[in-house]
């Protein structure tokens, strides 16, 4: 019987190509780079660099299921695509992501939220059960990181070398951030709207973390202050006891252990916003602006782009031959909604239209599948292209950058039929 391993060697050794076809031509650096292999390594994308695979290791934060380790000061750790089947990403396999390493456990019973700055009418202090008295709203949104893929970029980029696994999808509760605001009251010169968390720099002169938003952003009817996750409190990871939830937008703007709120008329200038979080001005169709941080190099990250992710098999699983072939996974934008997700078995000459589940609101992971017909043996590579309500589809090459921002290019899934 010919492995998996024996097909991934044979195409190392520059054998067996007449049997795999033209299925590798995009791969040739990856399958022979070896792969996590044994029970210990989690199913990393073959397409991640060698060293990211070595080092990464499923382990468990407190409250949470074994999530791809990438780094452990600060805590940064990727979803395993067997928890992205689902709209719904579960709250203990939901990823992690910090830029600084001093997190304090927050305490619910004293946490306060500070509301003010130099452009608000007034100042005011909130606890968690004032909070909670403001009217309750909800939505579901993608949290995404915008450096999600990074670790797929050709020539590799400096970051966290993510997988796949920088997002998550969850259904957020909270008081919107229009009526927080309203308790102050926005001066009529209020610019930019300014976010910090409690957690903050380990090193002496490292910049905290904090981030602003544009005031017509920042009153959207479902920009929320969350203190709930999927019907439960915040996990510690995920922010509590309050994060900002910004949907539609990448998730560096969704603050965690959210501490003060201030209404500001200059734009922020603080690390995270300049020099970070930047992309090349006008190199990716974006729609929303963030005009006040523009400059004519570079803008701020502003919304998610049109994507994919096949995750009913993980790159390079085995199947027996005869068995029903489903393929499926989820789509996702930045707030347009999902209009289609098509697959081709084929390297793009034939697409079908896959069938999408429940519509969970436009900034939800919507989830699609196709039954194709039991395959041929051999390897089989599928990609998916998913196509938002405003006719933005996903792109079939990189768009550089150097951050590793928006990875959004078709993700090839070969399957070996054994
Ligand atoms: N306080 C705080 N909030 C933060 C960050 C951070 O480092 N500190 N990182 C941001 C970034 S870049 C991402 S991708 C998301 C990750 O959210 P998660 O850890 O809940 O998955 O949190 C955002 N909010
Ligand atoms: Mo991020």
């Amino acid at each position: 019987m010919i492995t998996r391993r024996d097909l991934i060697e044979s195409v190392g050794a520059g054998a067996g190509a007449a049997l795999l076809g033209a299925a590798f031509p995009a791969r040739a650096e990856g399958p022979a780079e070896g792969r996590a292999e044994g029970g210990a390594g989690p199913e990393l994308s073959p397409l991640l660099p060698a060293g990211t695979r070595a080092e990464a290791r499923l382990e468990s934060l407190p409250g949470k299921k074994p999530l791809i380790k990438l780094t452990t000061r600060p805590p940064n750790y990727e979803t395993p695509i067997e928890y992205l089947k689902t709209a719904i990403t579960r709250n203990d396999a939901f990823f992690v992501r910090y830029h600084l390493a001093d997190i304090p456990e927050v305490d619910a019973r004293t946490w306060k939220l500070r509301v003010g700055g130099a452009a608000a009418k007034a100042s005011r202090e909130l606890d968690l059960e004032e909070l909670r008295k403001l009217p309750a709203a909800e939505v579901v949104a993608v949290c995404q990181c915008a450096g999600n893929r990074r670790g797929l970029f050709r020539p590799h980029v400096a970051g966290i070398e993510w997988g796949n696994g920088a997002m998550g999808c969850a259904r957020w509760k909270g008081a919107r951030l229009e009526d927080v605001l309203n308790l102050v009251g926005l001066g009529p010169d209020a610019l930019e709207i300014v976010f910090d968390g409690a957690d903050g720099p380990v090193v002496a002169g490292a910049p905290d973390f904090a981030k602003s938003l544009p005031v017509a952003k920042a009153l959207e009817k479902t920009v929320l202050l969350a203190y709930e996750m999927n019907g439960e409190p915040l996990p510690h990871w995920n922010g509590f006891p309050v994060r900002l939830v910004v949907p539609g937008w990448s998730a560096t703007y969704w603050v965690k252990h959210l501490t003060s709120i201030e209404v500001v008329a200059k734009p922020y200038d603080g690390f995270w916003m300049k020099p970070g979080y930047r992309i090349p001005s006008g190199r990716f169709p974006i729609v929303t602006r963030f005009p006040s941080q523009d400059t004519a190099v570079n803008v701020p990250i502003t919304e998610i782009l049109i994507n994919s992710l096949i995750t009913s098999h993980a790159d390079g699983a085995e199947v027996k031959a005869g068995a029903k072939l489903v393929i499926g996974g989820i789509a996702w934008d930045g707030g347009h909604g999902v209009r289609s997700v098509e697959i081709t078995a084929d390297d793009g000459k034939t697409w079908v239209a896959a069938e999408l589940g429940e519509d969970l609101g436009p900034f939800a992971f919507r989830t699609f599948r196709h039954a194709f017909e039991a395959a041929a043996r051999g390897s089989h590579t599928f990609r998916a292209r998913a196509t938002n309500r405003i006719g933005q589809t996903q792109v079939a090459e990189l768009i550089h950058n150097p951050p590793g921002y928006h990875h959004n290019v078709m993700q090839p899934v070969t399957i070996f039929v054994t």
